[in-house]
């Protein structure tokens, strides 16, 4: 069956929720793109992404120009909902679903028969029942999911996780196979049709308390994966041997594929994700937690390193190259490198040169310390006693080897290596 797709709404235009309304509108869908925050809606409105992500300035602008994709402060009505807000952690690590549920007071009262309303944040198993009951009780006169009776829904409901790298968001949108969560068989249905307007991927229908743990262990995986990485870089630190090696040549074995170690795992995903597994079977998480706690630990590790040796020195100067979560991006969150650095501030080395190609002031956890101060890569590693390679940015490639050859270098992330 077909499902007209005319005009979707789609509430929180942050790292998902923009690439997915300018893919839409970018088809000839009528975007309605909603955030809380008037510069976001000003910088979409003007055609100009807030964020850096290969080729989403073009399709912004293409969508902007098409007069496709208009921001705003407040939801209007459509033929489909997409909700993509955070869904971060409270203090003690249980999910914050504050988000999804305020986006759901938002839409509610614009609902009409025959909507689809898909939640695309991450979210813990249950969160779209959720979401469902939520839309119920605010809409009584409209039959949501689950159906108790035999009559048609009028409101249909799914969950559809994003699963896109940063970094290769505008391609893997469109080329990703997608996992569709429905409700019930008709919500997958509805939902799909959403999808199909762009997907070169193949959809998998399932129900949605499976699609939110499908992509809650998309990301667990990898956490546990590089956990092994990380864990194998502080045995091969006590033996003296080389981890990059060990690793390349492990993974010379037709079934072994081991990840790289690095500084810590940062970002809003995979340091954030695996918790909601843990909070919602805490004493069958066991690895998983195991593998946080291996993960979080590892930013400590890299700082101590550093501060032994700068110990060595009467008046050291540490130069920290790479702030952000991952190489070749801007984004900060939850990265390992800042909380390296900010553990060095307090009380080490007399003098800290960070330098990172894609920023051009100091986040704010770091610009309170007198002892930090920003600089040029190359500026930064000529006047340091140690070169701490906390992101492996590919710029950093580019650092004259003699210069390296006559400092002590700590490299978190295999880049000397040739493997970063
Ligand atoms: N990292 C390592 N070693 C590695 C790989 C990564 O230390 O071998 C570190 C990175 O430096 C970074 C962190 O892990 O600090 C996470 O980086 P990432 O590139 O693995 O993943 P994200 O957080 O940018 O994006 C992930 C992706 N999930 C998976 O690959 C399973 C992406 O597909 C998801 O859409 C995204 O999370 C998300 O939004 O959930």
């Amino acid at each position: 069956m077909e499902y007209p797709v005319k005009t979707v709404c789609v509430v929180g235009l942050g790292y998902i929720g923009l690439p997915t309304a300018a893919t839409l509108a970018s088809r000839g869908v009528e975007v309605i793109g909603v955030d809380v925050n008037p510069c976001v809606v000003a910088a979409v409105n003007a055609g100009q992404p807030y964020f850096p992500e290969p080729d989403l300035d073009m399709l912004l602008r293409a969508a902007t120009t098409l007069g496709k994709l208009r921001a705003t402060a407040r939801p209007e009505p459509a033929d489909a909902f997409v909700i993509a807000v955070p869904t971060p952690f409270n203090d003690d690590r249980s999910p914050n679903l504050s988000y999804v549920d305020a986006a759901a007071d938002a839409i509610a009262p614009l609902l009409a028969s025959g909507n689809v309303v898909i939640l695309e944040s991450t979210s813990p198993v249950g969160t779209t029942a959720r979401l469902a009951k939520r839309l119920a009780r605010l809409r009584p006169e409209l039959r949501f999911p689950p159906a108790h009776h035999t009559k048609p829904l009028d409101v249909h409901v799914a969950h559809c996780p994003e699963r896109v790298l940063p970094g290769r968001m505008v391609r893997e949108l469109i080329e990703n196979d997608r996992i569709i969560g429905g409700m019930t068989e008709a919500c997958a249905e509805h939902a799909e049709a959403v999808y199909r307007v762009f997907l070169q991927g193949k959809p998998f229908r399932t129900d949605a308390s499976t699609a939110e743990l499908v992509k809650l262990v998309e990301n667990a995986y990898r956490d546990v994966n590089i956990a092994f990485a990380n864990e194998l870089s502080l045995i091969c630190d006590q033996l003296g041997l080389n981890v990059w090696q060990v690793i390349e040549l492990a993974n010379r074995h037709p079934r072994v594929a081991i990840l790289q170690p690095g500084a810590g795992v940062g970002g809003h995903c995979i340091a954030v994700d695996p918790w909601f597994i843990i909070s919602s079977a805490p004493e069958r998480s066991r690895l998983i937690r195991t593998a946080r706690e291996v993960n979080d630990a590892k930013p400590g590790f890299v700082a101590a390193q550093i501060r032994e040796r700068a110990e060595r020195f009467k008046h050291p100067v540490v130069a920290c190259l790479g702030l952000a979560y991952k190489p070749d991006v801007d984004d900060l969150r939850e990265s390992p490198a800042i909380a390296i650095v900010a553990q060095l501030a307090r009380g080490g080395p007399e003098r800290i040169l960070v330098a990172d190609p894609n920023l051009r002031a100091l986040p704010k956890e770091l610009a309170a310390f007198p002892n930090i101060e920003l600089c040029d890569t190359i500026a930064a590693v000529r006047q340091a006693d140690i070169v701490a390679i906390l992101v492996a940015h590919s710029p950093f490639r580019r650092i004259p080897q003699e210069e390296l050859l006559r400092r002590v270098v700590i490299d978190a992330t295999g880049l000397t290596h040739g493997s970063g």
